[in-house]
């Protein structure tokens, strides 16, 4: 898993997961609005215990892969996943430094 999501637990929480496209929108929009741009941010989801079988850190479903045309592509090279400011996910190492959200279950 990324550091970040290691942040994310700390705080009790997991990295952001996302199941539908409105999800996708509200967290580039914030990430827009704190840091001025459109990046690239890490995603709670990845194929780290099976290569090719993804699922959410934060154990919620599968149930929107929005993979970005051609993903995911690593296989047992890229076991994290990134979101494109599209809205798109992207199968990737896990040594990069994003940007990230963090969400919890109240
Ligand atoms: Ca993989
Ligand atoms: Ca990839």
């Amino acid at each position: 898993m990324p550091q970040a999501e290691i942040e994310c637990i700390k705080q009790g929480g997991n990295l952001a997961s996302y199941h539908n496209g409105p999800e996708t929108t509200f967290v580039n929009s914030l990430i827009k609005r704190v840091t001025g741009k459109a990046l690239t941010s890490w995603c709670g989801r990845t194929d780290a215990i099976k290569d090719g079988t993804f699922f959410n850190t934060d154990g919620s479903p599968m149930n929107f892969k929005n993979w970005a045309r051609g993903e995911p592509n690593g296989r047992g090279k890229e076991s994290c996943v990134q979101m494109y400011h599209t809205g798109h996910f992207n199968d990737v190492g896990c040594g990069a430094k994003l940007p990230f959200v963090c969400s919890k279950h109240l």
